[in-house]
């Protein structure tokens, strides 16, 4: 250990039972984007799209772990983590989005669990990392209220493959992601611009958590499932009326639509984006995505700082009641996201006091940090991701001290891969990925993680 991987304070001890653990997602580690089976996704089909992604890459090749997931099972084990949280690709399962599973896809992740089984480490599954099949997006995608059951009886096709080896399903990983910038901004795929009638894949998406939580139930009763919501702090850029209000835009459209049907079983009053009741919504819909949930996953990476819309500014053209603004005074990011790690613990105490007893057991399902990674003479020295990681997880303890049930925190990303419309620009890996060979170099936070876990356990 060197001054760089030592932490500068000893870690607070967490409770007895936190778990540790790093997380990835299909499309972005996996590759082999055309074997044993695997029909396309909205994704494929984004990145073959000349423009979408910023340095024109694609995720054929990536970290290649659908062929050496043995390797990545290795570096969990050396890396001592207690769970692993990986996502099945829909697309595998059923390339075309409906019909029975496809073997060579569902084996593929069943080895894979009984690999991890056999390694020690738990998995923790996420049914829906953003791969939507494309025959389901020519149908209207998330726009149709029919993928939301379509999704429901993949998940059932995934547990009842995997159920007897996994007990913890995430049915969701962001939906906020998928409807503002897949489907209002055209930022990710499937690269729709529209706006604020962009707002039924919301709901469709919720109804789609909501169904596939009954079907999960019904098909194992022992399942632990929850949902990952992305969340960001939201800060008015002043105390005036105007930006007080913006603000509340803001976090009722990014926080709130996706936490509160989730949790309180109701949307939030929209009434400031003239919205009376909710688009998509049938009576019934909202005792499914509000049943109860055994854990409520939270990403999280910076907060926001939000304003009225200047006029004239492309938020005020589109009739949008605010406009994120720079986050002054803040380290940051290689993407340029401010580093505020107290903002984590403000952010998890405001949703214990938000939604009292109706909040289950948290469990920081992403964090972590893009810096952009060298290796030297055989050695990568992220101190700015031993920073960020070091001042988030004791932000996690600090909100743990202060009353919220926080019960594991899973780094973003065990190794660096293809990260979306950014490409392989922006690198989050505890491991250095060399796009080339594909080989795989611990970063020095690799080894700062591996010690804080082990600090744990003693
Ligand atoms: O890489 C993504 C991940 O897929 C979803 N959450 C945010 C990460 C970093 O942008």
């Amino acid at each position: 250990m060197d001054e760089t991987t030592t932490p500068r304070q000893r870690m607070p001890r967490f409770p007895h039972g936190f778990a540790w653990g790093a997380a990835t997602a299909a499309f972005q580690i996996e590759g082999s984007t055309t074997v044993d089976g695997r029909g396309p996704s909205i994704w494929d089909t984004f990145t073959a799209q000349p423009g979408r992604v910023v340095d024109g890459s694609d995720a054929t090749t990536s970290a290649d772990s659908y062929r050496r997931w043995r390797d990545d099972i290795a570096l969990l084990r050396d890396l001592g983590v207690d769970d692993y949280r990986f996502s099945i690709a829909w697309p595998r399962i059923q390339p075309g989005g409906t019909g029975p599973a496809n073997g060579a896809g569902l084996d593929h992740y069943s080895r894979f669990v009984d690999a991890l089984g056999e390694a020690g480490i738990e998995p923790l599954v996420t049914l829906y990392h953003w791969d939507l099949p494309q025959a389901l997006e020519d149908e209207g995608g998330w726009l149709a209220r029919d993928t939301a059951q379509r999704f429901a009886d993949y998940a059932t096709l995934v547990v009842d493959g995997l159920g007897d080896r996994v007990t913890r399903w995430i049915t969701l990983n962001e939906p906020a992601m998928t409807s503002l910038q897949g489907y209002a901004l055209g930022e990710l795929a499937p690269g729709r611009t529209l706006m604020l009638d962009a707002l039924p894949t919301v709901h469709h998406q919720l109804l789609g958590h909501g169904l596939a939580l009954a079907a999960i139930r019904a098909a194992r009763p022992d399942a632990v499932v929850g949902i990952t919501n992305n969340h960001t702090l939201v800060e008015p850029a002043s105390a005036e009326a105007s930006d007080l209000v913006a603000a509340g835009a803001f976090d009722a459209i990014y926080n709130r639509i996706f936490a509160e049907p989730v949790l309180l079983g109701r949307y939030p009053d929209l009434s400031a984006l003239g919205l009376e009741r909710f688009p998509g919504l049938e009576d019934g819909d909202l005792e499914l995505i509000g049943a109860p949930i055994d854990f409520y996953g939270v990403n999280f990476y910076n907060p926001t700082r939000v304003a009225a819309p200047s006029p004239g500014s492309p938020f005020a053209q589109a009739g949008l009641p605010f406009e994120p603004v720079e986050y002054q005074g803040a380290p940051v990011t290689g993407f340029g996201w401010p580093v505020v790690p107290e903002a984590l613990t403000r952010l998890l105490v405001g949703l214990r006091e938000s939604y009292g007893d109706a909040l289950p057991p948290v469990v920081i399902t992403e964090n972590g940090a893009s810096y952009p990674d060298e290796v030297v003479d055989g050695r990568v020295a992220d101190a700015s991701r031993i920073a960020y990681l070091d001042g988030h997880v004791r932000a996690v303890h600090a909100a743990i001290e202060a009353g919220v049930d926080v019960r594991g925190y899973e780094v973003w990303s065990l190794i660096d891969n293809f990260e979306w419309a950014d490409g392989y620009t922006q690198r989050f890996g505890l491991v250095h990925l060399d796009l080339e060979t594909g080989e795989r170099t611990r970063k020095d936070s690799f080894a700062w993680y591996r010690e804080l876990i082990a600090g744990q356990r003693g």
